[in-house]
């Protein structure tokens, strides 16, 4: 089978990171497609880059459509465009905010999801609201790194995660974790190992189940909601994006 791991970000230095991740996790007959769309945000960071995150995001499931791809991955924790994407493809979409917090809500009663900003919080608390998530979700805590810096080693981007997991056990009552960003993917062992409780970083978590839903031959519903885009003509710069239109 073919999974399309899509970071609706520019910057593939973090999509290549994503795609060591997912690969480990995968079964080895499942190939791994990894790519940003070539046009849109580096970094996504609130609601306008989430909102102009998403042509890019659907381009890319366009063209998988294409391509014979099975089911899909938007890995940005914002889940940009999930239901949009769920119009265009046959497949299976998984967001990873989406996966990684159910997969959470199985494995303990109350989890803390920790982000980059604290301008994200309110989205992140709409989509545990979206999901019927907010019961186990306990608390959104912010680290105060930039998406882009968790690389910097000078961020302390890890120990300030761990410190924000720390206050979580402690003040929260979390009893797992969910990190709240894409570019978290390597920091979970490590922090699963130090914690010892359990740590859902989505964009793994999203693959497994992209792979397991392909495996039980279950696809998106076209019945009614998720039915292709009905077909028109878009005017200006969006007119490429218009339902129905090939190529
Ligand atoms: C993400 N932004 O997963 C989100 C997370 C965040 O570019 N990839 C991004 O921190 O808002």
């Amino acid at each position: 089978m073919k999974i399309k791991l899509i970071n609706p970000n520019t910057t593939w230095s973090m999509t290549e990171k994503m795609a060591v991740g997912a690969q480990r996790v995968l079964a080895s007959g499942t190939e791994l497609i990894a790519v940003s769309p070539a046009f849109g945000p580096p970094s996504i960071e609130g609601w306008y880059d989430d909102a102009l995150a998403v042509p890019g995001m659907l381009a890319e499931i366009k063209k998988g459509e294409a391509e014979g791809v099975d089911a899909y991955v938007i890995a940005c924790f914002g889940d940009p465009g999930l239901y949009a994407a769920r119009e265009l493809a046959k497949g299976p979409v998984i967001g990873i905010a989406e996966a990684a917090m159910h997969t959470a809500s199985v494995l303990a009663p109350a989890f803390t999801i920790v982000t980059t900003l604290a301008r994200s919080r309110g989205m992140i608390w709409h989509l545990a609201e979206r999901y019927g998530m907010q019961r186990f979700c306990r608390n959104v805590r912010a680290i105060d790194v930039e998406v882009l810096a968790l690389e910097e080693p000078g961020s302390a981007a890890r120990q300030r995660v761990v410190d924000a997991c720390r206050v979580a056990i402690d003040v929260d009552g979390a009893e797992a974790i969910v990190l709240g960003c894409a570019g978290m993917v390597d920091f979970c062992a490590e922090l699963q190992q130090t914690l010892g409780i359990p740590v859902i970083d989505g964009v793994t978590a999203a693959v497994k189940w992209a792979e397991s839903l392909v495996a039980l031959g279950l696809s998106t519903s076209k019945r009614g909601e998720f039915a292709q885009p009905l077909v028109k003509t878009y005017d200006g710069m969006l007119a490429p994006f218009s339902p129905g239109q090939t190529g």
